[in-house]
């Protein structure tokens, strides 16, 4: 998979080359493997930052494959099988790192020197070191309060049309920038944890939650004359989740945070971050196998119950964590399949589902009545962020989802209460539709206002279908309307690096839509706005501070779940 950059959804075929190197274990002289300090914190950095989001941190594997020096296990008809990086040695595996692999990888030639290749494949075939838990007098000990609740504005005190303003993830400057959706100006950028992933809003749409891939929670009051974090917390070395209590009487009470490392979920109250309790989710996979590392993947906030839907990755245990009494916490454990990743809720918002990508399925759980409603086999690797509802015009209400390793979107068929719908229950959690895509998708996008449905391919190897987005009608989805290759309308001069066309958005109204175009640290990126009725460019949103956009989150949208 040559030309791809990012390392961040490899999946290794590790696995797949075993056997093609016939070599015995340790084929390396054990010495040569042995690193120096100062080599060993580098290595670390890097397995942290590009490799532990697929492989984990202990290397157990996940989206991506087992990067144990040596491991052994029962196939499905009970056969021991064997391997490891040991086994495929030095040369193999920085063949592997630099030019990716058939089974997904991606190439990191161009993010890592021939040095640090070389390094990191000395460093994955050591035992991977077991990093410190995280304790919840650390979490509180990290906490700090920067405008306590009382010195707060009582009132909105800016002229910020709120419902309208986008939170931007810039992933490599450890920032977010707060753009204006009705004027596209930046209003303020601030600084938050490492490589944030995702933001969400409070119930009230008052706060905005910003989590860091290292852990680090940020709490933004849109009511300030400039909007600007005002509380922090630190709950875990690696996470990528958070929500907020959006059930009736709850609302702005409590934030949730889901850590990869430690695995573990930190509850919060909601308007200062304060810790109010740590829980674990070590424990059984749907196999009935003990996993020391099941990461807090996916979590949302329900609005017909006070509780949270927690998809833990490696065990497949969706938990519905109930929050009315957070001291006597009930957890309602349904199992479904691994590993557990994205997700959004259905049309009536009463069914939330959420892909177990490396088994090529999406789990819906009935969040009404506290069990899973269905496991839908779908293509390979579904990545659906939060999906996108629409009604088909032959098979009624249907959730999207795209994938990574297939050149579809998949249409899921979701239950209705509405009577004209009745004619639809036939399909119910059946695949209705597969559209033809290409592959590399992370980002399905719609709005209920809109006849158009939205899809990236940031991650395919080809750089224009990497720059570019598809757009169906959704009353014809034999082909797409329009392909736009972003990168072009943006007006930036051509780059050698791909420069990624990521995660379409709806503005407030759902008359736009907005893609980032992800450029490298040093190259100049921007934010492409689109007319959703005319599929015209309306805006490119640059400035030099504009570095490596990636995730956008409309406040309206994303306070309501819209998609
Ligand atoms: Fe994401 C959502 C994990 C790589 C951009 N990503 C999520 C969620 C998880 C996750 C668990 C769901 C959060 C929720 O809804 O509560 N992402 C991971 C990884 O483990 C992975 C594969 C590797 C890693 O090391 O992080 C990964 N993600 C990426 C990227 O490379 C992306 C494209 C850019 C970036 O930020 O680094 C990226 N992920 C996003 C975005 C969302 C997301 C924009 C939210 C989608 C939405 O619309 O809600």
């Amino acid at each position: 998979m040559k030309k791809s950059i990012l390392g961040l959804f490899a999946v290794s075929a590790i696995a797949g080359a075993i056997g093609a190197t016939g070599s015995a274990f340790a084929a390396d002289a054990a010495g040569a493997l042995t690193l120096s300090a100062e080599e060993k914190e580098k290595a670390k950095k890097i397995y942290f930052e590009r490799c532990a989001g697929c492989h984990g941190v202990l290397r157990k594997g996940a989206t991506g494959k087992n990067l144990e020096p040596h491991w052994s296990k029962k196939d499905k008809d009970g056969n021991m099988q064997e391997g490891g990086t040991l086994k495929l040695g030095q040369g193999r595996l920085e063949k592997i790192i630099a030019n990716g692999t058939d089974g997904g990888m991606v190439n990191f030639d161009d993010i890592l020197t021939k040095e640090e290749i070389a390094l990191m494949s000395k460093y994955i075939q050591n035992t991977p070191d077991v990093p410190p838990e995280y304790s919840f007098k650390e979490t509180v000990d990290s906490w700090k309060v920067i405008v306590p609740v009382d010195k707060r504005p009582k009132k909105q005190m800016n002229k910020i049309n709120l419902k309208n303003l986008f939170s931007v993830t810039l992933r490599d400057t450890g920032e977010v920038a707060l753009i204006d959706g009705d004027t596209k100006e930046i209003r303020s950028i601030v600084k938050t944890g490492y490589a944030v992933h995702i933001s969400r809003l409070s119930a009230s749409g008052r706060y905005v939650y910003v989590i860091g891939r290292d852990g680090r929670l940020s709490l933004i009051d849109l009511w300030m004359e400039s909007p600007s974090v005002v509380a922090e917390v630190k709950i875990g070395f690696d996470a990528r989740s958070v929500d907020t209590s959006k059930f009736k009487g709850f609302e702005d009470k409590y934030a949730i945070a889901g850590s990869y490392w430690p695995p573990q979920y930190v509850i919060m109250d909601g308007d200062t971050l304060k810790p109010l309790k740590v829980v674990g989710t070590r424990g059984m996979t749907v196999d009935g196998e003990y996993h020391p590392e099941p990461r807090v993947a996916s979590i949302v906030a329900s609005f017909i119950k006070p509780e949270w839907v927690v998809n833990i990755k490696e065990t497949g245990q969706i938990l519905l964590v109930d929050y009315s009494d957070i001291k006597n916490l009930k957890t309602t454990t349904i199992g479904s399949a691994k590993f557990l990743h994205d997700g959004g809720w259905d049309a009536s918002k009463r069914y939330f589902l959420v892909a177990a990508n490396a088994s090529n399925k999406i789990a819906a759980v009935d969040t009404k009545t506290g069990k899973l409603a269905a496991l839908v086999d779908t293509a390979k690797i579904p990545h659906p962020g939060r999906g996108a509802n629409f009604t088909h015009p032959q098979f009624g209400p249907v959730w999207t989802t795209g994938h990574l390793g297939a050149d579809v979107l998949t249409l899921i068929s979701t239950p209705s209460d509405k009577k004209s719908d009745a004619k639809f229950k036939q399909h119910n959690w059946k695949v209705v539709q597969e559209v033809k895509h290409v592959p590399g998708n992370l980002f399905v996008k719609t709005h209920p206002k809109s006849k158009h449905l939205w899809a990236d391919s940031p991650q395919n190897p080809d750089k224009t279908l990497a720059e570019s987005v598809a757009v169906w009608n959704m009353s014809d989805l034999s082909k797409p309307v329009k392909v736009i290759n972003v990168a072009k309308d943006s007006g930036l001069p051509e780059t050698k690096a791909t420069r990624r066309a990521v995660h379409p958005e709806y503005s407030a109204d759902g008359k736009e839509v907005w893609i980032s175009l992800w450029g490298g640290k040093t190259d100049q990126s921007a934010i492409v706005v689109y007319d959703d009725a005319t599929l015209t460019l309306k805006k490119v949103i640059t400035d030099p501070k504009m570095i490596t956009p990636t995730g956008k989150f409309n406040v309206y949208n994303t306070q309501h779940d819209i998609y």
